[in-house]
């Protein structure tokens, strides 16, 4: 008898399956084949996620030490309150993950000491694009924000070209962004 190991999720999955549009999310991605949404997994170096981000910019050469340790490091501050949701799509079928994006809550004083979230690090694999996926992600995030962390805004930042995509998705173009960079 082989014994399963239980997958070491950065979140509770209970977040996910409790949003009001789960069961079309999960269709929806059924019909493009083994696609599943879940929380980022502690082997999910193994699995691809950062190649994927490289598709959206720079990661540079992370092992996999460091990526257990950041994995650690934002599991433990989600221990004590949820800050860091990653959530990817993977296809069953290869254990890839083919696409993913965060949930970044930060707590505020402002609006009845409210929570703040932030849309970060939208990715979909080349390969896999047209199908959707970027939508699909994006929408279970602000279903998150929304639903179960009742987070009074969600913003992000993006390229112009994305603007586009955005808009479609029920962003509405609010202010501006500046920027100071340190790399
Ligand atoms: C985009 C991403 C942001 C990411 C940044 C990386 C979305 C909505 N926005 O702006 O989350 O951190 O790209 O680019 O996914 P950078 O390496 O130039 O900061």
């Amino acid at each position: 008898m082989t014994t399963q190991v239980k997958p070491d999720y950065l979140f509770d999955t209970k977040k996910l399956h409790s949003l009001s549009n789960w069961s079309i999310i999960s269709e929806r991605l059924k019909k493009h084949g083994n696609l599943i949404a879940r929380p980022l997994k502690k082997d999910d170096f193994a699995h691809g996620y950062l190649d994927l981000l490289k598709e959206l910019t720079v990661v540079g050469e992370i092992s996999k030490d460091q990526f257990e340790k950041r994995f650690n490091e934002m599991k433990e501050i989600n221990r004590i309150n949820d800050h860091y949701l990653v959530v990817v799509i993977e296809d069953q079928s290869t254990e890839k993950v083919v696409g993913a994006s965060t949930l970044y809550l930060e707590l505020k004083f402002i609006h009845n000491c409210s929570t703040r979230a932030r849309l970060e690090d939208v990715a979909v694999l080349k390969s896999y694009r047209g199908k959707k996926i970027g939508e699909i992600v994006v929408s279970v995030i602000v279903s998150l924000a929304n639903e179960i962390y009742k987070c009074y805004k969600i913003s992000l930042d993006c390229s112009d070209d994305l603007k586009k995509f955005y808009a479609k998705n029920n962003f509405e173009y609010s202010c501006n962004m500046l920027t100071i960079r340190f790399d």
